[in-house]
């Protein structure tokens, strides 16, 4: 049976999943659009040709009974909301990250869906569906590096909008990393501390850039993680993993290499739409054939948690630049 889904937040990534769920995925079509600018929503229908209705509030599209499935692209402090909404009408929901700003929300999030009593929430962690990620993940659980010790990566944005402040380093753009490190290595976050290096010309006022951002697992491996939004040249993420018997770096998005004019170059891509498209795809296509199948098996609200947790503990560290302990919860059992 279709999979019929209802998209809040018709912005950038909103249009992105909406078109490819209209013309490269299988077993869902989208059947409802809301966005606090009624406009932008309904523009998205007419570009992508969708026969879907337009509705003044997310919590209207929620409620309407052609909606099986929530796709919540909004801005990110407001997906707490839409996500607890769509679980007290007991409607699965993909929620782009990060899952809530704070670890609280996460948590109100979480104890809804155990009240629910089944798993209705996905999050948007699409790294775990990156083939690069997946081979570094592969050499690691196979033992090939021997136990990993450090892992230095990178998060480069060419530049961010006015409304980008300081701790979104953190809970906006750092968030993939929380993610992907603790499913990388398969264990949790021990401390943080917040580096701030000479700031670039290219950041506005409210934003301290670039960042260092050092972290320890429970096992004691280390990373380090530079954040830059406001880099100029280009989109990259990068992830090297320093083990006892060698070293995985993450592989570079291919590019074709030019000789022209004297030169000899290769693409760096802009934006992180062509980076993960892929990824994207296969999170998407998951999310929908679990759906139907009525267990989602995606990255869970406790996983959404687990990352709030260490990025309120980096927060914390960027206001008082001193290493901060990450306390981890226990893992509820109906994340098992
Ligand atoms: P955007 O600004 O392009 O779009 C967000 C849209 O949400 C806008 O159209 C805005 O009007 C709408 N909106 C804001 N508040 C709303 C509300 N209360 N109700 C309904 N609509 C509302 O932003 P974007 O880049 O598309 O990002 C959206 C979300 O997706 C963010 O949480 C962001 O972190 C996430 N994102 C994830 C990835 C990824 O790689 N997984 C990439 C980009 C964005
Ligand atoms: C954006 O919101 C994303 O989620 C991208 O994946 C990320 O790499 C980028 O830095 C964010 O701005």
């Amino acid at each position: 049976m279709t999979l019929r889904i209802g998209v809040i937040g018709t912005g950038m990534i909103g249009e992105e999943h909406s078109h490819r769920i209209t013309n490269t995925l299988t077993g869902a079509d989208i059947v409802a659009v809301s966005d606090v600018n009624l406009d932008q929503a309904r523009a998205m229908v007419d570009r992508l040709g969708l026969e879907a209705e337009v509705y003044e509030t997310g919590q209207k599209l929620i409620d309407a009974d052609n909606v099986d499935a929530v796709l919540v692209t909004s801005w990110g402090q407001t997906h707490e909301e839409y996500v607890l909404a769509a679980i007290n009408a007991g409607k699965y929901v993909f929620c782009e990250k990060p899952l809530a700003t704070t670890a609280e929300g996460c948590q109100r999030i979480m104890e809804a869906e155990i009240a629910a009593g089944r798993r209705l929430v996905q999050v948007g962690f699409m790294r775990r569906y990156d083939r690069g990620y997946n081979l570094l993940k592969d050499t690691i659980d196979d033992d090939r590096l021997g136990q990993a010790l450090m892992i230095h990566a990178a998060h480069r944005n060419p530049s961010v909008p006015e409304r980008y402040i300081t701790p979104m380093a953190i809970h906006d753009t750092l968030i993939h990393e929380l993610d992907t490190f603790r499913w990388l290595l398969d264990d949790e976050y021990a401390s943080a501390q917040v580096v701030f290096s000479k700031k670039t010309r290219h950041a506005h006022s409210e934003v301290s850039d670039p960042q260092l951002v050092l972290l320890e697992m429970a096992r004691g491996t280390r990373i380090d993680v530079e954040v830059f939004v406001n880099c100029q040249y280009g989109y990259e993420i990068q992830c090297t993993v320093v083990g006892e018997e060698g070293v995985a770096h993450l592989p570079e998005p291919q590019s074709l290499t030019l000789r022209q004019d004297g030169k000899r170059h290769n693409e760096i891509l802009m934006d992180w739409k062509k980076r993960f498209n892929d990824a994207f795809d296969t999170e998407l296509q998951s999310f929908i054939h679990d759906a139907q199948a009525g267990t989602l098996q995606g990255p869970s609200s406790w996983d959404g948690f687990a990352a709030a947790v260490a990025g309120d503990a980096c927060v914390k560290a960027q206001e008082s630049g001193q290493i901060e302990p990450v306390d981890m919860p226990k893992r509820p059992d109906f994340y098992r």
